[in-house]
């Protein structure tokens, strides 16, 4: 076994996130395919991570969740420039961009969660509606900052997952009508190869 393997699933954007920044960071990661759901019990995955969530890092120093920390952890373990710095985009705002970013994620996996695995007749739309009005905010906010998105940190990867997930599970939301420069933006990013490689599966 690799020293370092990477229990996620393919559709799962907070480990696209961390698959990302391996990449980036040239760190050769094993991936281990492994079903979570939020309704079924995983008592593997609840002996690595008792929050039973992927990904999870499995490393010389432990078990490393969630995927903060394992970004963190691999931006020590990589060669070059940091994922954490920027020449365009200063320390604090790339941190609060990967808040935002991952806030986006938790909003989009919930709602996928709602529509997709919850009863129709036990859905809440209110509470539905609340959440991608969340998401929306976000896009708002950020279409605002596009400049400071320029080149490879962990806000744009982030937020780059978490964009690429909302066509993935919601194809529905428009969110590209009224965000011109985001959605250009996720076009451009589209192309590097951290992306290419590591596409959510074709539903
Ligand atoms: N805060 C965690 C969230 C991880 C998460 O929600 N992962 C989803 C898959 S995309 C999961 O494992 N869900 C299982 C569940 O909620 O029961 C992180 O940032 O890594």
């Amino acid at each position: 076994m690799s020293p370092l393997t990477l229990l996620y699933t393919p559709a799962s954007p907070f480990a696209r996130k961390v698959r990302m920044a391996a990449l980036e960071r040239r760190i050769k990661l094993e991936l281990l395919d492994t079903h979570v759901s939020p309704i079924l019990s995983n008592p593997e995955l609840a002996k690595v991570n008792p929050l039973v969530k992927v990904p999870v890092l499995i490393s010389p120093d432990g078990p490393i969740y969630d995927n903060r920390v394992i970004c963190r952890y691999l931006d020590r373990l990589g060669e070059g420039p940091s994922l954490y710095a920027s020449e365009v985009a200063e320390r604090w705002s790339i941190a609060t961009l990967e808040a935002l970013s991952d806030g986006v994620m938790d909003a989009a996996v919930l709602l996928r969660y709602e529509l997709g695995v919850r009863p129709e007749e036990l859905r809440w739309k209110q509470w539905v509606d609340i959440q991608f009005s969340r998401i929306l905010g976000v896009l708002e906010q950020v279409e605002k900052i596009t400049d400071s998105l320029v080149g490879l940190h962990i806000g744009s990867l982030g937020l780059a997952a978490a964009l690429s997930y909302l066509d993935f599970r919601h194809p529905a939301l428009p969110w590209r009508e009224n965000h011109p420069r985001l959605s250009a933006w996720l076009a451009d990013f589209e192309e590097h190869e951290i992306m290419k490689n590591t596409r959510y599966p074709q539903v």
